[in-house]
């Protein structure tokens, strides 16, 4: 096993998009095999705590306020409203549980609330993962010290194609919240989208951006557009799959130890693609009917997938390295008796 590089250049990144595609998935799920068990999925849910009417310009999302999405604006939920589904994602077999909120940056009084939240829902036994925009670096503190484990804060696309797309902060900010997060002993999810009218060279660029950051993210959300109408990204010419699977498989190789999320996007995706995407290195999905404000798909179809592949759900966090996993299933997923030791019954 080969220790994680941060030093990728842009040149060596494309030649890994330029190969044949057979020769890149089997060097992403050499390195796959060689640091993750191949047949454990982590599984996260997601829940929008605060809708809408968010004051930023990004071209591909339905909570700008600017856009007319057709999205209901919500204000903050209550704890006991998010509890009530963080149990119920517990219950269907999620073992983290997200929770977005549509804020440009959130204010004190407003992290201090999510902080709040965040505490009720850790002592559940789940895991906590929060996305509320830029933070600060007392603000990550305040999270960090309420139970929280994960902060996600992406950067979207390559530095060159990110004017393109986001005009009200730049990539720098991000750079910024992600190290304040980083600073107050959080894990990152950090990651991006594709198929957002980018060329492969910048889908290279956002890979290296994320590959060279001070540490790798413990988790990589790797999002195909959904595409929004109202939003700027609507009609965009639909990114071709195996370019997807490809952008997947990079993101293996350069980030050998973190987490890759097939995020975003998969209620557009055929059983069979995404089980591509899994032999190419993808080892963790978004678990349940909705993404934030749009669809994502059954969890009866997620439980049939997973039979039908063998793949189990990953109880606790992320795996540090080798093939073995433990904890229970996703119920229902873990019925094909490919030896994880679960019961078969
Ligand atoms: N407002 C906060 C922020 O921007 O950091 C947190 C929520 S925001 C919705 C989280 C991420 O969702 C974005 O960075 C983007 O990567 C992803 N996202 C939003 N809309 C999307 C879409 N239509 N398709 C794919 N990913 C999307
Ligand atoms: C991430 O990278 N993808 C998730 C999560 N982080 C917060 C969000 C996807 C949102 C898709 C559009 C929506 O449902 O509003
Ligand atoms: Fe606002 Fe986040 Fe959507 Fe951008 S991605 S418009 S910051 S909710």
């Amino acid at each position: 096993m080969t220790a994680p590089r941060h030093d990728w250049t842009r040149d060596e990144v494309c030649a890994l998009f330029e190969q044949p595609f057979n020769d890149l998935l089997a060097q992403a799920h050499a390195v796959h095999r060689a640091h993750h068990d191949a047949n454990a999925v982590q599984v996260s849910t997601l829940l929008s705590i605060k809708t809408g009417g968010c004051p930023e310009d990004c071209a591909y999302c339905p909570q700008a306020a600017r856009y007319d999405t057709g999205v209901q604006a919500h204000k903050l939920m209550s704890v006991e409203a998010v509890l009530e589904r963080a149990r119920a994602a517990q219950a269907a077999g999620a073992s983290r549980f997200c929770m977005g909120a549509a804020w440009r940056a959130p204010k004190d009084r407003e992290v201090a609330q999510v902080a709040e939240i965040v505490s009720a829902v850790k002592a559940l036994g789940l895991e906590t993962c929060a996305t509320l925009g830029m933070l600060s670096g007392t603000q990550a503190e305040t999270l960090k010290s309420a139970g929280l484990d994960y902060y996600n804060h992406n950067l979207d696309s390559a530095p060159e194609f990110y004017g393109e797309i986001i005009h009200t902060r730049r990539y720098q900010d991000r750079l910024d919240t992600l190290e304040h997060v980083r600073d107050a002993g959080l894990k990152t999810c950090c990651g991006g989208i594709v198929g957002m009218g980018e060329t492969r060279a910048q889908r290279a660029g956002l890979l290296q951006a994320l590959a060279t950051l001070p540490e790798h993210p413990q988790s990589v959300p790797i999002n195909r557009l959904v595409q929004v109408a109202g939003t700027p990204l609507a009609g965009t010419v639909e990114l071709d799959p195996f370019e997807f699977v490809r952008t997947i498989a990079a993101a293996r190789i350069l980030m050998p130890v973190s987490m890759v999320r097939l995020s975003a996007g998969r209620a557009g995706m055929s059983d069979e693609l995404q089980a591509l995407c899994f032999f190419a290195g993808a080892n963790s999905i978004f678990y349940g009917e909705k993404l934030l404000t749009t669809g994502n798909p059954d969890v009866e179809h997620d439980r049939a997938l997973f039979a039908r592949l063998g793949l189990c759900a990953l109880e606790g966090d992320t795996p540090a390295a080798g093939p073995s996993h433990a904890g229970p299933d996703v119920a229902g997923a873990c019925r094909t008796g490919h030896g994880c030791g679960h019961d078969a019954a």
